[in-house]
């Protein structure tokens, strides 16, 4: 059976449902440390559980006879920086929980989300390499190439068989943003769709990797289902499906809705959104498991704001 820990969050909840979809309900455990929306608790079984906590996910994975696990909790990189030790707590002591039984032999397969957070400041801004400096600036980014850096070391001293995925920013419509500073790109259509102006936290010519949940959500699954043979890199891979600015993302949006107005206020977010990459080369990604992204900002601006729509009418 399959465990996802953090299943209430932003990727979570999609991931679970989508896995319930294809596997059957009962063979999800979703599991948090709150609850989350109904359509995640209505579908399939839930465990109230401290990721940092190892006897709790122990005991879990015990008693669902858990194969593997989904470790999508953390804190994002806007909450994070609010919050280090905390942040670095929960990043780090979860993956630790995980890794360890997997090191046991308790679960067989870990997948474990990095970020292009991983890149700093002195990373080559366009086209970043899949091996290149890393120099993060951020806690957040300094947990997730941590996380890379004990993935391959359990990967090669024990066999553990975790995959990984360096994502770029996530745009999706049934959960909230979660204290990242790449959710100005999902605020932006609530707010279009709500009162229809948006006030930008970055500045219009902040360029950032993005990727629709779905794609998200399909690169994740690939990966898992991949065979061993075929993952080559154990640290974690670098992905992307686009890469826009705010400005292009309200130009996008203007096609569709004439009379949506941005303006721009950049906080300390902007720090943080200009020690990342502008565009990421995720060649090695798409030779070794087959990646290939379906939603371009056409796409993503089109299912976004037909989604507000389902959502709104709910
Ligand atoms: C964040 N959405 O903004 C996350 C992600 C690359 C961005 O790590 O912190």
């Amino acid at each position: 059976k399959i465990l996802i820990i953090g299943a209430s969050g932003q990727i979570g909840t999609e991931l679970s449902l989508k896995l319930r979809e294809i596997h059957g309900n009962e063979r999800v455990i979703a599991s948090d440390i709150r609850e989350g929306k109904d359509e995640l608790m209505n579908s399939g079984p839930f465990e109230v559980a401290d990721a940092t906590n190892a006897q709790q996910i122990g005991e879990i994975v015990e008693k669902h006879a858990i194969s593997e696990v989904y470790l999508m909790a953390a804190m994002l990189s806007a909450t994070a920086e609010k919050a280090p030790m905390k942040a670095w707590h929960l990043n780090m002591e979860s993956l630790f929980n995980v890794l360890n039984l997997a090191r046991d032999k308790k679960i067989a397969k870990i997948f474990w989300p990095s970020s292009i957070a991983v890149f700093g400041p002195t990373t080559p801004k366009e086209g970043t390499p899949q091996n290149t400096i890393m120099e993060p600036s951020t806690v957040y980014g300094i947990s997730k190439q941590t996380g890379e850096r004990w993935c391959e070391y359990f990967h090669r001293i024990y066999g553990v068989d975790v995959r990984s995925i360096r994502y770029p920013g996530i745009i999706s419509y049934r959960t909230l943003p979660g204290g990242g500073t790449t959710d100005y790109a999902i605020e932006i259509f609530h707010e279009a769709v709500k009162n229809g102006s948006y006030t930008s936290f970055l500045s219009e010519d902040t360029s950032l990797p993005m990727m629709y949940m779905e794609d998200a959500i399909k690169a994740t699954i690939d990966i898992m289902e991949a065979p061993s043979e075929k993952i080559k890199i154990r640290s974690a891979y670098n992905l992307s499906a686009m890469s826009f600015t705010p400005k292009e993302l309200a130009e996008e949006i203007k096609k569709k809705l004439p009379e949506f107005k941005i303006n721009y206020n950049p906080d300390f977010r902007q720090r943080i959104a200009d020690s990342w990459p502008s565009s990421i080369d995720d060649s090695q990604a798409r030779e070794d498991w087959g990646w290939n992204p379906d939603f371009d900002i056409e796409a993503l601006t089109t299912a976004m704001l037909e989604g507000m729509k389902e959502q709104l009418q709910k």
